[in-house]
């Protein structure tokens, strides 16, 4: 049996769920908290960042190399393109979510959600402001030619597609939505992915925890 470590909200961890339900795998799910300097936690994630997934004697940390692993053994139903060229983009596009977009658009969420709930301490309010005014745009831009009008970027839903929105939907649980006037193209990419058959039960399940 999979067992994946870690709480559904963490833009990291979605990728993970939305990655095993693509590919009907069945899993048990234990909600650890990051940042919860968990002894027995740190033992299987010893930097204590989840996710962090078992599959039999197999223990893995960090996302991209379980998505990776889980593409690589359960194979029948693929979540990265087979052409290189396409699988290669596809991996941009899962580091640029993973690294600059979830620094921004899920910092929103870590500033009003996390720093308070976790820290006890007050969003930093002139942080946001700069994220949403000044360090986002550039990105929305790139990120506004990079999506498609219709459909998914590589056709069909698949583990690229979630990455890039992973993010944002934290940051929705923030107050933060893209403008779709300024950002067509990317407000209507992330509401399609959101509205997917797959995404639709994990962000529902996800809900009831964040109520
Ligand atoms: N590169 C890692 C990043 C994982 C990560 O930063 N997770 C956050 C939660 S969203 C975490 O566990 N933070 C706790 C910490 O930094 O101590 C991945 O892709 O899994």
């Amino acid at each position: 049996m999979i067992i994946l470590h870690g709480v559904s909200a963490s833009p990291y961890v979605r990728k993970v769920i939305a990655v095993l339900a693509m590919k009907q795998l069945s899993f048990e799910h234990k909600q650890q908290m990051p940042f919860a300097r968990d002894a027995e936690f740190n033992k299987i994630s010893p930097l204590g960042k989840v996710p962090a997934l078992q599959d039999g004697d197999i223990t893995l940390c960090d996302s991209t190399v379980i998505c990776e692993y889980l593409e690589d053994i359960y194979p029948e139903i693929n979540v990265y393109p087979i052409n290189h060229a396409n699988k290669a983009k596809a991996r941009w596009v899962e580091e640029l979510a993973g690294s600059r977009v979830t620094e921004l658009a899920a910092g929103i969420f870590f500033q009003r959600f996390m720093r308070p709930m976790a820290f006890k301490k007050d969003p930093d309010e002139a942080l946001i402001a700069k994220i949403i005014d000044k360090d986002l745009p550039p990105i929305l831009d790139y990120l506004e030619t990079l999506v498609p009008a219709t459909d998914f970027i590589f056709g069909e839903l698949q583990l690229a597609d979630v990455s890039l929105v992973s993010p944002f939907i934290n940051a929705s649980y923030a107050n933060y939505t893209v403008d779709a006037q300024r950002w067509p193209k990317l407000s209507a990419f992330i509401d399609r992915v959101r509205a997917h058959p797959i995404m639709q039960p994990i962000l529902k399940a996800e809900a009831k925890i964040m109520g």
